[in-house]
């Protein structure tokens, strides 16, 4: 519990207005199935799945009492040339539910480690294959890879790379975001035209050469950027173009795995599998951090080949932790016995609906959405970009429902555990809080 005397000076916070939200702190304290609680005991109706991350809703008894009988049994276990069953376990568990050839595991935790991680594993697989010249990569307008210096130098979100842009990643290309609010507003689930955009991919390799390009990273849907479907088509042709000149194919799913587009992956909902598919959050319901890099065998098969010892120098301290795997295992046990990534697929219709009933409320410029995940986009108001958006949020805060402000885009993607009357809440919020905002 919050005393009235706790200091909010010492956390630097993440991604936060730190001088904003220390002048009028929101504060959440607990949260059971679709609800969170905040310090006064307010409950507010869960929009997001905490960041994309708690995809059983809360409170699993499952998770806790796994996380509980392993930290009892063994807290923690050295991950370099030391092993323990449960990472084994995952692993295997993950592969089950992986689309076909992604049967190999590398641990860590977060997603932006795991992108980190996937643009190593693909140099290293290059130069395991005597095509040590492919190091390029290249990523899209638009994209979010987390906030090393990997993952900021392939996305493509101007904000989070400026500060920084003369210390990113060199060798690396931006192919074109997929965003076409002139031709496909308001589209329900993937726009229909705009797949061409991805045959700049070929310009691209007729200007560095294939030879000297390793991998590109994309996420199927982009999230954080806004809820950006791919149009029809468009991943298969990135895949068919990086097939032909021997690229590597990287989804990130960190935010579209484990349910949240209607299928385990949106690789398998888009019938397109990538090479590697990198994931944290709904991993483990965000119970531990954790995240994961799943593998095709080809790239862990190549990588075998040279002389015995380490074949990839690289890895956590923290890589596949006991704590973290055991809440992971239980974790994919719900989606399993509850049949949620089917429930998230079933409850698309409704959902859709739902969002798409908000057009014509003010200043609303798009609606896009698929599987359990909406993005709503407003035109920036007079008094600048993202206050608009800002304002609909705090407003739905205020009001019992957590939405998600991305610039003036607000994404809804609730546990997928809700019901439609829970929809009806958010979606009646939401719009009340158009209404008032203006
Ligand atoms: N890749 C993708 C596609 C992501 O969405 C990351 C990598 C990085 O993961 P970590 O665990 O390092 O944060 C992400 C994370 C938002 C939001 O509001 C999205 C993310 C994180 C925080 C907020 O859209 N995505
Ligand atoms: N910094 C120092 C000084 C370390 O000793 C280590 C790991 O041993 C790291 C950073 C990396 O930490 P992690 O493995 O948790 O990413």
């Amino acid at each position: 519990m919050q005393s009235e005397t706790q200091s909010l000076e010492h956390y630097w916070m993440p991604f936060t207005a730190n001088r904003q939200f220390k002048s009028k702190p929101r504060m959440l304290a607990e949260a059971q199935g679709m609800y969170y609680k905040d310090t006064n005991g307010r409950p507010v109706l869960d929009g997001t799945a905490g960041l994309w991350c708690c995809n059983a809703g809360h409170g699993r008894k499952e998770i806790s009492q796994a996380v509980s009988r392993q930290i009892h049994q063994m807290d923690y276990a050295p991950s370099f040339q030391m092993g323990h069953p449960l990472a084994f376990e995952l692993a295997e568990r993950l592969a089950q539910i992986s689309p076909e050839g992604l049967n190999k595991v590398f641990f860590t935790n977060s997603g932006s480690e795991s992108v980190d991680s996937a643009l190593k594993i693909a140099i290293n697989y290059h130069r395991a294959r005597g095509e040590s010249t492919r190091t390029r990569f290249i990523g899209r307008e638009l994209g979010y890879h987390g906030v090393g210096f990997g993952g900021i130098s392939v996305g493509g979100i101007g904000g989070n790379r400026k500060t920084f842009s003369q210390q990113l990643l060199p060798g690396v290309d931006h192919l074109p975001h997929t965003l076409d609010m002139q031709g496909n507003a308001f589209s329900r689930g993937m726009p229909k035209t705009g797949a061409e955009k991805a045959d700049v991919l070929e310009q691209l390799v007729a200007l560095h050469g294939a030879e000297n390009i390793a991998a590109v990273i994309v996420e199927p849907m982009s999230g954080s950027a806004g809820v950006i479907l791919p149009p029809e088509g468009y991943l298969q042709r990135l895949r068919e173009i990086t097939k032909k000149h021997g690229i590597l194919l990287i989804f990130d799913e960190v935010i579209t795995g484990f349910g949240r587009v209607g299928d385990a992956f949106a690789s398998q909902r888009w019938g397109v599998t990538p090479d590697m598919i990198t994931t944290a959050k709904a991993l483990n319901n965000g119970a531990i951090p954790m995240g994961a890099v799943l593998i095709d065998d080809a790239i862990y098969d190549a990588s075998m080949q040279g002389p015995d010892g380490i074949e990839l120098f690289h890895g956590y301290t923290y890589s596949g932790h006991p704590v973290a795997a055991a809440a992971a295992i239980a974790s994919l046990d719900i989606y399993q016995n509850e049949q949620l990534f089917e429930r998230s697929r079933e409850l698309e219709g409704y959902f859709e609906e739902a969002v798409h009933s908000l057009k014509g409320l003010p200043n609303i410029i798009d609606i896009r959405n698929i599987g359990l995940v909406g993005g709503i986009q407003f035109s920036p108001s007079e008094e600048g970009v993202g206050k608009r958006g800002f304002g609909i949020f705090e407003h739905c805060f205020a009001n019992g429902t957590l939405v998600r402000a991305t610039a003036d885009i607000i994404a809804i993607s609730p546990p997928l555990i809700i019901d439609k009357q829970q929809i009806d809440q958010i979606v009646n919020t939401l719009g009340d809080a158009i209404r008032a905002v203006g």
